[in-house]
């Protein structure tokens, strides 16, 4: 559950588990806890995201000085693809999850991570949904990516392929990267709104670099506590969104027969492979090590 969020605490979820985000009642304290994030984690991306990501921040003017309205967001973003924010109290059913996007509406989180976890939470907050994901929203292909996603995902359910579907997210919306004229960049939200995996994702020798490959990333493994072992690249958004117009129907069946699965640190020999991650991180016990 968020932590303790008056303004959520008093509200009772709607069927589709959206809330109000009664944007008014925000603190002066929480929206300085926007600032702060949003100014560190700009600083440290400096130029490593792709373009994209900054006009979208541009386009919705998230350095408003404060956690956005949506109210106010939803209007160029609208215009822009279609999408809009809508405000849920905590993760949500997959199923739920799913069909909001389908919809072209992103749920995002409407509490704000507490001082003491600047760094790092588990549950999304507004800051990791609406600074992580919702500017590239306004990128027209991803947006396309997105809602085909959501389609593909109820399908999905019907396969009990949720998981496979899942993983794709995680290597692409939430941690993918992409080779642009200037050298790899960053686009998965989990990477653009983290201080320290901005900077490990790209540089870190430890971690697997290895092309996209949907049905192989389908069936890989990931982590959801610490550094990604393995990161995939795409040239462009296109790439992304043509392998997900096939019919996912023959990979469910193929999958829903198989539960093979990829260890997190595995290379393929069918891999294309940028770099051959040393692995120093996790094997040093990454972010539980010992403080030698
Ligand atoms: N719910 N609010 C919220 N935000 C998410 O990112 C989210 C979710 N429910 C399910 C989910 N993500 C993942 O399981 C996706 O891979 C489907
Ligand atoms: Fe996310």
């Amino acid at each position: 559950m968020a932590i303790n969020d008056p303004v959520i605490a008093a509200q009772t979820p709607a069927a589709d588990f959206t809330i109000e985000q009664r944007w008014s009642q925000y603190t002066d304290d929480e929206h300085a806890v926007w600032q702060k994030l949003y100014e560190q984690q700009v600083k440290i991306l400096a130029d490593r995201a792709v373009p994209e990501f900054y006009t979208g921040l541009e386009a919705l003017n998230l350095n408003d000085g404060g956690i956005p309205d949506f109210d106010k967001i939803n209007k160029p973003l609208f215009d822009l693809t279609g999408w809009k924010v809508i405000s849920v109290p905590h993760l949500i059913p997959d199923d739920i999850f799913f069909d909001h996007l389908a919809n072209r509406r992103f749920p995002a989180g409407r509490f704000i991570r507490s001082r003491d976890q600047l760094d790092y939470l588990q549950e999304p907050d507004i800051f990791h949904d609406v600074f992580g994901h919702v500017p590239l929203l306004t990128q027209p292909v991803f947006a396309n990516y997105m809602e085909a996603y959501g389609k593909g995902g109820l399908r999905a359910l019907n396969y009990d392929c949720l998981k496979n579907l899942a993983r794709l997210y995680w290597y692409t919306v939430e941690f993918g990267l992409m080779n642009t004229k200037d050298g790899m960049k960053i686009y998965g939200a989990g990477i653009v709104s983290s201080r320290t995996e901005s900077l490990f994702s790209l540089d870190d020798p430890s971690p697997n670099r290895i092309h996209f490959d949907l049905e192989r990333i389908m069936q890989t493994d990931y982590r959801i506590d610490d550094f990604q072992q393995v990161y995939f690249a795409i040239n462009s958004f296109e790439e992304l969104l043509d392998a997900t117009y096939k019919d996912f129907g023959p990979i469910y069946e193929f999958m829903s027969q198989s539960d093979k699965m990829y260890a997190v640190d595995q290379i393929l020999p069918k891999d294309k492979v940028y770099h051959t991650g040393t692995q120093s991180y996790a094997s040093a016990g990454g972010r539980f090590a010992k403080a030698s």
